[in-house]
């Protein structure tokens, strides 16, 4: 046969194996029958030497034109079996945008953080500036520049995780008015709050925890007096419970603070008839405070003589307890996750 018919015959026969191709790895199989060493193509190629040599340039270039279109055409089948299996794919893997996604479980703030943020919105419209201290005290800050000597029975009011001799967990925010006091060099007015962790040896009850929450504030300035501290008491009452619930000052003892109160507020569960919650007294104590004790002006470097102060220390759970009627202190500490959405606010964080 002459060559020419006999490529044209064998394009066509490529042709229509290349047709019953489904698979990319059958055309390999073409490939090596149409390509390889063993191909017809290059059995050709071979017998070009027996060709008279002025025949074997047109012969050569006729097979390698023959050999690039055999390439091309495999090449053009492999392209189009690559397309139909990535249409195929994602036929397969389409994804319906219109079906609802998952429900994200979103967080909650907790509550004892809400009210802290409550708290501070509260005060600095008052004009008072935010401060942190830390949570291991020296024993100087949390007690002895407080008026609260070693070996001082008023230690006993507050029963300490030490860590060394020098050093506790602090029983109170009340260093934190040490802290400010010394910062402030004795010269400015101070008008601060503190909120921040506090630990106790208190035996875990429905109204104690080991670890717990105050928020301290003082002020200090010339001609500050009792009235101030009552009437900034009654404005957190107020803000925090409205004006219904009911709140009573007792005269109390601490030894930074002469003369010192206790502040209690009617309790949420039984509205101050007196139930298992309030110890049957009708109010919880939430908070206590008194003028700032000349002792301790001088001991953080103020002139008693010309700076008066008040100063206050809020009980974060109790606060949040009576606000809404929570009977255990240890719910906010156990992490129920149905406890803590109850205070889910609209719109997220706060
Ligand atoms: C003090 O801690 C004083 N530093 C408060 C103070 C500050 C007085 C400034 C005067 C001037 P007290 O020990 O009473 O005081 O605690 C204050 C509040 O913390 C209490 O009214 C109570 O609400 C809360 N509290 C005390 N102990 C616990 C406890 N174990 N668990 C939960 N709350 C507690």
């Amino acid at each position: 046969m002459e060559v020419k018919k006999q490529l044209e015959a064998l394009e066509k026969t490529l042709i229509g194996k290349l047709a019953d191709v489904s698979k990319p790895e059958g055309l390999n199989d073409v490939k090596a029958e149409f390509l390889g060493k063993k191909a017809v193509l290059s059995r050709l190629m071979g017998a070009m030497k027996d060709l008279p040599s002025e025949e074997r340039p047109a012969f050569g270039e006729r097979i390698n034109q023959t050999k690039r279109r055999f390439a091309a055409l495999i090449d053009e089948k492999r392209a189009e079996l690559d397309a139909a299996r990535i249409e195929a794919k994602l036929l397969e893997e389409r994804i319906d945008v219109t079906l609802p996604g998952p429900d994200l479980a979103s967080g909650t703030r907790h509550v004892l953080n809400q009210i802290v943020e409550d708290i501070e919105d509260l005060f600095m419209g008052m004009g008072y500036v935010v401060k942190e201290g830390p949570e291991v005290e020296c024993d100087d800050y949390n007690f002895e520049r407080l008026n609260i000597p070693k070996h001082h029975p008023a230690r006993d009011m507050q029963d300490t995780f030490f860590i060394d001799k020098e050093r506790l967990l602090r029983t109170h925010t009340s260093p934190v008015q040490v802290r400010t006091m010394l910062e402030y060099g004795g010269e400015k007015p101070v008008k601060i709050i503190c909120p921040g962790k506090t630990y106790r040896r208190d035996d875990d009850d429905p109204t104690h925890s080991h670890q717990f929450m105050q928020v301290e504030g003082l002020v200090v300035d010339e001609d500050t007096t009792m009235a101030d501290l009552k009437g900034t008491l009654e404005t957190v009452a107020k803000a925090m419970f409205g004006a219904n619930r009911r709140i009573r000052l007792r005269p109390s003892y601490f030894p930074f603070t002469e003369p010192s109160v206790e502040v209690d507020v009617s309790c949420a569960a039984c509205a101050g008839d007196g139930c298992p919650m309030c110890k049957h007294t009708g109010y919880i104590e939430i908070l206590g405070a008194g003028m700032v004790h000349n002792n301790v002006l001088s001991a953080c470097g103020y002139d008693p003589k010309r700076y008066q102060g008040f100063a206050f220390g809020i009980g974060i759970e109790r606060l949040a307890m009576l606000k809404y009627g929570i009977a255990d202190i240890r719910d906010f500490y156990t992490n129920d996750l149905r406890f803590n959405k109850q205070f889910k606010r609209p719109g997220g964080a706060r």
